[in-house]
Parts: structure tokens; C-alpha cells; sequence
């Protein structure tokens, strides 16, 4: 059995905060999100109350990671993604009640809350440690800022927190051989002061919650847990030396913020919060409630912090209802290799729908037909392409000429008909097959609730093939009504098998039946439609053909991604008029290090900088605003033009000018010793 025997008033389903830092792909789909949304629209479906619950992750090292690589500020990355991942999930039909963010007032206030009750009530403990420190970026190494080798498994590019190889969650200081991402420098150790979640203080309580009371998770899940809890959980640091996050809400905790994991599952709370707001509601049952189900859906890379980590917050909170089941599921490879957002070998949401703006129930059957539900699973352009024939040839091709016989020979009426007992068995039948679609779901066998309601369609093909009513019409017309009134019969039970997977499928296959409302307790038992009833028009091809180039092509574009384009021919300034020697020398180019830096107050586009000459002090005015923050330049060495005269530039006297290379994009570069040398030295 994989549910509990408990029967629950509502339901409280999440799907895992994407993080802002990039747009979704099929792996993130295919995890997380189409699975959550097949379950609620099947609750919804059975009248259930559900609230389905989602938003984006704007915190983490990850941000800053990415803010870096582009050039923005973090909150230019989030504001960018937050609109791209919306549309993806609105394209793919994945429709959650709410869609927040974690940068959000109200979410900064709710994990303030969770935190102020731990700190107030002593469930925290305070330590001192020594932690990775950069010393090139002069800042502390948190988590991914940090990669080595696991030592774990020995995967080579684990992060400080977590190796996505085999899972572990990691301190920085467990990696070994440990890099900056940054800079690429070896860390060193610093001393820095951090407030830690005494996990093992919770350790009794966690195996009583998941090794006794909930053995029907998933068996990947509950393995996960299970090893684990066996090797002894830890105290967990949940604050970070960063300057991007929920900032710590005492005193003394300057500098810093609440570790992304520690602030993130609570956002599903927040985002219940903004939701009851806007609707008038009452949070509180969704979360506080023993009559709720709280069910996360997560992808294997989340099992520790939704199983263990987030139920240790709430059930340190004490207010709070415990995940009822956690069906995470394992990673989806693409093409035979390892979807990887680095290397640009995914496929992206909003890419697909823009590209293949038909299709998205074609890859919704696809991805749950695949679904990585106990190990790893592999999507191809080819599947993709022969599951949409099976579909066209099935499930479309029945819908069609079932409804098309119907207006040939009833003028779209249904017929009056005695069912004789093959045709009841086969209506039967198919009503079992809707019964494996709904339990299947309940367990969140999606893969199985999918092949069920495939073989309702397969059944309903198959017996319409079989007994030729376009031959049987000639001699016996009055059997074809029989034949007819079963296929239309079981094609009304497709809207309710195919709902939850195929929404708009689902629609327009009602439509062809004329099939308003009916519910599933009807589908599951007796006949939904009485004769006389009068169907839908023909409706369009539900499933078109997709050519072999369509396919080849995406393969060669997946290719031609991962490889970085075709380089494009760099264009290469003009040289300038000859000049002389003498003119060169009139240059007096020094040396120097830059020692601040900040925005000009006045004007975007421009940095104040104060070099330091090894003679003086001077400021310079440089308008590099656009490509560096001020704390990318801090520390650096460069050269300056020291003798040009100065100059004010928007009401700051400008000492001189930094020398800067910029490439045919106008981007620009500062222009380095390529070693440390003494402020001041000549350059020439
Ligand atoms: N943002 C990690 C991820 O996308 C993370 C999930 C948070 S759920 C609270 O894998
Ligand atoms: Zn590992």
C-alpha cells in the first residue's frame, strides 16, 4: 500500500520552488511539476478541496552565481526568470493556485517568524567555525560558491552543499580539494559566527515519522531517508555569510542572511499566505490542519530537505501538519546524456511551446509516459515523435471515426440499443481500466494511470476495427446501432482518463462527444450518455503527424547548443593614423591599485574609483558602471593615464583615467599587470 488509510478534507499540494537562475527544461517538468499538476487536476476532478502551491526560489548562492556570469545584480537574475519560468508553466498548462516569489515582503516576514520562535525559544545552537574563505574575492565560500571532489562518492564537481552525483548533502569543508567558483582560488580558513538547527536533536522523531509511520512512501524516497537517518543526522548550519537573502533578524548578525534551504520550504507557506489574502481565505487549514494532506513533489536532488530537514523546522515550530507523502521522483537524461543547463544541453520549456505550440499535451503524454518514477529515465526526439503516431493512431483515430460513423449513420443522434453481453463486458472493462487510472494516481503510479487510460483507448480502437460496422451496415443494419452506442459509450470515459494528463486533448475529445459535466462516480459505473443523445461535430486532427525533419532538426539544434553556435566572426576594430614615439612618452602611464569603488551619485552609468598611486591618492571617474559592481574592482590593480588633465564629470573631478579593453561588443575589460607590481611603476 503507498497511501495512508486516512481519508483528508483538503489538500495542501507543493511543487518544488524552481530557482530563479535559469528557465525550466524537460528534467525540471518531468520531475516536479507535471506529475503535481496531474494529481491536482485529478483531485479537482473528484470534487476534492485542493490548494496547489508553487513559486519561485530567489535565493542562494545560486543567484548570485548567475548574476555574476550575466552581468546583473540579483535582482535584475530573479526579475528575468521569475517571467520566463511563469510562462513556462502557464504554456505547459501546469496551473497553480499561486505562483509567488521568495523575494516577496511577505515571505521575508514569515521566515523572520520561523526563525525569531527558534532563536526566542533557545532551539538553535550559536557556533563559532572556521569556514572556506576567498581570499581573492575577499568574501566567505557558502555552498555552491564551492566545488570538489565528494567525499562521498568522488564525484569531481560536488558543491558545498550537496553532490548531485549520489545525493549527499555536504559542508563546504567535507569537499575536498576544494575551489572557488569564483575565482578559482583554494579557500582558506576564516573564522565566522553561525546560528545551526540541532538535527540530531530530532533524529527520534524523524524515524519514528518516516520508518514506522510512513513506510508506503516511494520506495527511492524512503530509502533515501532511511540511509540517512542510519548514518546519524548532524546540527545544520541554516545562516550564511551573503548579502542576498532573508536577512538573520537579530542583532550581531550583520552580514548575514538565512540559508537558502532553511527560508525556501517555508516560502510554500508564505505563498498559502498571499494566496488566502488575495481570496479572502484562511491560511491556516492548509498548514495547520490534521485533516489536511501536505504532499510535496520534488525531484531526487530535494528528498533530504523535504523529508527530513523541512518536517524537523516545523515539527521544531510545533504548530504545523508533517509532509503526508513526498512522491520525489529521479532525473530524466535527454538524448542518452545528463540534461545539464551549463552545457546547454536541455530542452527549455518556453522554447517548445513556442516552437511546437500544438503539441504540449503530446509532451505532457510523453514526459509522463517516461516518467523518471523509480530510476532515471531518457527523453529522445524520437520517442517523442513515435508516441505522438501511437496517440494519432489510436486515440485519435477512434475519437474521429467513432464520431464521424455516429453522423453518417444517426445523423450525430444515439442511437436506441440493446447491448448485447460482449458489448457490456467491453464497457465494463473499460470502466475497470478508468478504476486503475484513479487508483494509480492516488499512489502516484503516474506512468501506470497513463497506460490505463491508453488502454481504454487502445480497447475502444481496437473492438471498432474488429467489428467493421461500415461492412455490418449492409446487412444488418440494426446491430450497427449496438456497435455504435458501445464505442461512443467508452470514448466518453477518455475525457475523464485523459483529464488529468491531456487537458486539452481531454476538452476537445468532450466536445466531439457533446459531453457536458458528468462525474467520475457515473463514468465509474454506469453508462454516461442515454440514447438520443447528440453528439459534437467532427472535430479537428487531434494528433498531427510530426515529420521526420522536424525531429532532425531539433536533434541538430540540441547539438549545435551544447557546442556553443557556430562561432561567429569577430569583428576587429580599424587601426587609428600612425603617430610618434615622442607623443607615446608625453604618456604618463602608471600602476595602481584600485581601493574603492562606489556608484556615482549623480549619474547610472558611472563609478567612482580611488586608485592609489604609490605617490597619491586620487579619484577617478570611469563610466564602466554598466559591466562591473563596484566590489568586482575593489583590490584590483590597473594602469591609469596620470597626466591627463582632470576634469569633472557630473560634479566629480575626475584625476586621471583608467584604461579599460573593449571587444567588438563594446564590452569592456580591465586592463591588468598581468602580475602584482609596486604602485606607481611605469609602464611604457
Ligand atoms: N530551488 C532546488 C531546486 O530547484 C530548490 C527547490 C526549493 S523547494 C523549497 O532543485
Ligand atoms: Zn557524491
Amino acid at each position: 500500500m503507498s497511501t495512508s488509510a486516512k481519508t483528508f478534507k483538503r489538500f495542501t499540494v507543493t511543487s518544488a520552488l524552481p530557482y530563479a537562475n535559469g528557465p525550466l527544461h524537460l528534467g525540471h517538468l518531468a520531475g516536479a511539476y507535471i506529475p503535481a499538476d496531474i494529481y491536482v487536476r485529478y483531485l479537482r476532478a473528484r470534487g476534492r478541496d485542493v490548494l496547489f502551491v508553487c513559486g519561485t526560489d530567489e535565493h542562494g548562492a545560486a543567484i548570485n552565481i548567475r548574476a555574476r556570469k550575466d552581468n546583473l545584480t540579483p535582482q535584475e537574475v530573479v526579475d528575468k526568470y521569475y517571467e520566463i519560468i511563469s510562462a513556462g508553466f502557464k504554456g505547459m498548462n501546469i496551473n497553480f493556485d499561486v505562483f509567488s516569489r521568495t523575494s516577496k515582503k511577505i515571505h521575508h516576514e514569515t521566515a523572520s517568524e520561523f526563525f525569531l520562535k527558534f532563536y526566542n525559544e533557545g532551539k538553535f545552537i550559536e557556533k563559532s567555525i572556521e569556514q572556506l574563505y576567498d581570499p581573492e574575492a575577499q568574501m566567505f565560500l557558502a555552498d555552491r560558491f564551492v566545488t570538489g571532489t565528494c567525499p562521498k562518492c568522488g564525484h569531481p564537481s560536488a558543491y558545498g552543499d550537496q553532490c548531485e552525483k549520489c545525493g549527499s548533502s555536504l559542508s563546504p569543508t567535507d569537499l575536498i580539494d576544494p575551489k572557488s567558483t569564483i575565482t578559482g582560488a583554494t579557500p582558506t580558513l576564516r573564522e565566522t559566527k553561525h546560528w545551526y538547527l540541532p538535527l540530531d536533536q530530532y533524529q527520534e522523531r524523524l524515524e519514528k515519522f518516516i520508518l514506522e509511520d510512513h513506510t508506503y512512501w516511494k520506495r527511492n524516497v524512503f530509502g533515501q531517508c532511511k540511509s540517512w537517518l542510519k548514518e546519524g543526522l548532524q546540527p545544520r548550519a541554516i545562516t550564511r555569510d551573503l548579502d542576498w537573502g532573508v536577512k538573520v533578524p537579530v542583532e550581531g548578525a550583520e552580514g548575514k542572511v538565512l540559508y537558502v534551504w532553511f527560508d525556501a520550504p517555508i516560502g510554500y507557506i508564505s505563498a498559502t499566505r498571499e494566496w488566502a489574502e488575495e481570496h479572502n481565505q484562511d491560511w491556516k487549514k492548509w498548514w495547520q490542519d490534521d485533516d489536511t494532506a501536505l504532499i510535496h513533489f520534488i525531484g531526487k536532488d530535494n528528498i533530504v530537505f523535504h523529508c527530513l530537514i523541512f518536517p524537523a523546522i516545523l515539527m521544531g515550530h510545533g504548530d504545523y501538519i508533517l509532509p503526508e507523502n513526498v512522491p520525489a521522483n529521479e532525473f530524466l537524461n535527454l538524448e542518452g546524456e545528463k540534461l545539464s543547463t551549463s552545457r546547454n544541453w536541455a530542452i527549455w520549456a518556453h522554447e517548445f511551446i513556442e516552437e511546437f505550440p500544438d503539441k504540449v499535451d503530446v509532451m505532457r503524454y510523453v514526459l509522463t509516459a517516461n516518467m523518471p518514477e523509480q530510476k532515471d529515465s531518457d527523453f529522445t526526439w524520437k520517442d517523442f515523435q513515435g508516441r505522438n503516431k501511437d496517440l494519432a493512431d489510436v486515440l485519435g483515430n477512434f475519437i474521429r471515426r467513432a464520431g464521424v460513423l455516429t453522423h453518417k449513420y444517426y445523423e450525430g443522434k444515439l442511437p436506441e440499443a440493446k447491448l448485447t453481453a460482449d458489448q457490456e463486458q467491453i464497457l465494463g472493462e473499460a470502466r475497470e481500466l478508468l478504476g486503475e487510472v484513479a487508483q494509480n494516481i492516488e499512489n502516484f503510479r503516474f506512468r501506470d494511470a497513463l497506460k490505463a487510460a491508453m488502454d481504454i483507448a487502445t480497447k475502444g480502437n481496437k473492438y471498432l476495427a474488429d467489428s467493421e460496422p461500415w461492412q455490418v451496415i449492409k446487412t444488418d443494419p440494426e446491430a450497427v446501432k449496438g456497435i455504435m452506442v458501445t464505442c461512443i459509450q467508452l470514448a466518453a470515459l477518455l475525457p475523464f482518463a485523459f483529464g488529468p494528463f491531456m487537458p486539452e486533448t481531454a476538452e476537445k475529445i468532450s466536445q466531439s462527444l457533446g459531453l457536458v459535466g458528468g462525474s467520475w462516480d457515473t463514468a465509474l459505473q454506469s453508462s454516461l450518455l442515454v440514447s438520443g443523445h447528440v453528439i459534437g461535430p467532427v472535430g479537428e486532427v487531434l494528433f498531427n503527424k510530426i515529420e521526420d525533419s522536424v525531429i532532425e532538426a531539433q536533434v541538430e539544434k540540441l547539438k549545435a547548443n551544447a557546442a556553443g553556435g557556430a562561432p561567429e566572426a569577430v569583428k576587429v576594430a580599424e587601426f587609428k593614423p600612425e603617430t610618434t614615439f615622442d607623443k607615446f612618452q608625453e604618456m604618463d602611464l602608471r600602476a595602481v591599485t584600485i581601493t574603492a569603488a562606489e556608484q556615482h551619485p549623480n549619474a547610472d552609468r558611472l563609478l567612482k574609483l580611488t586608485v592609489d598611486t604609490g605617490r597619491d591618492v586620487r579619484t577617478v571617474v570611469s563610466g564602466v558602471a554598466e559591466f562591473f559592481k563596484p566590489a568586482d574592482l575593489i583590490g584590483k590593480q590597473a594602469l591609469l593615464l596620470a597626466n591627463l588633465a582632470p576634469r569633472k564629470i557630473r560634479g566629480i573631478e575626475s584625476q586621471g583615467m583608467l584604461l579599460f579593453a573593449e571587444d567588438s561588443e563594446g564590452k569592456l575589460t580591465l586592463v591588468s599587470p598581468a602580475n602584482p607590481v609596486n604602485n606607481g611603476s611605469t609602464v611604457a
